[in-house]
């Protein structure tokens, strides 16, 4: 059975591992958060590590992958992109809880006001492929989920 790879993608803060994780769990596909690899891995090598690292799991399918960047990944792994965004206020209050202060959070402030995640998103995909997703309120977080949840129901129809 054929499964899709899907890309979560946004400024950190936004929601990407509350949605991925819950997605995958609902779905049963499998989760990847890949600035939890960086973490483990030594920076100059990150990039070409992943890379490695991921290559047979992509090609055999099923994996959400969540990371606050997209451009280095082969556009060939992703068959869905979705860029979350959340509105500053909601934003700051988040980073501000996570222990973010100064220069560090209003970066990620400014990062999410720029739009420079969907931004790289639509340079490195295929723009039919990319989608904004509001990821503001709970409510939102639901919605996000029963929609992903039909377009992987309707994928896996159509490729199988
Ligand atoms: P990211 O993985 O993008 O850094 P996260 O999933 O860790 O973000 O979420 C950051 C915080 O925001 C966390 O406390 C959960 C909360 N959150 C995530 N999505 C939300 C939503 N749609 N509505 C309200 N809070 C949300």
């Amino acid at each position: 059975m054929r499964r899709p790879n899907l890309l979560i993608t946004g400024t950190p803060g936004v929601g990407k591992t509350t949605l991925g994780k819950e997605l995958a769990s609902r779905a049963g596909l499998s989760y990847v958060n890949v600035g939890d690899l960086a973490k483990e891995a030594c920076l100059c090598l990150f990039f070409v590590q992943v890379i490695d690292e991921l290559e047979d799991r992509m090609s055999e399918g099923g994996v959400i992958v969540d990371y606050h960047g997209c451009d280095f990944f082969p556009e060939r792994w992703f068959h869905i992109v979705f860029v979350l965004r959340t509105e500053n206020s909601f934003l700051y209050d988040r980073l501000e809880s996570r222990g973010y202060t100064g220069k560090k959070l209003q970066d990620n402030i400014q990062c999410e006001i720029f739009q420079t995640l969907y931004e790289e998103a639509v340079l490195s995909y295929k723009k039919e492929i990319v989608h904004q997703l509001p990821s503001n309120t709970p409510e939102d977080l639901e919605r996000n989920l029963d929609q992903i949840m039909q377009w992987i129901e309707q994928w896996m129809k159509d490729n199988n």
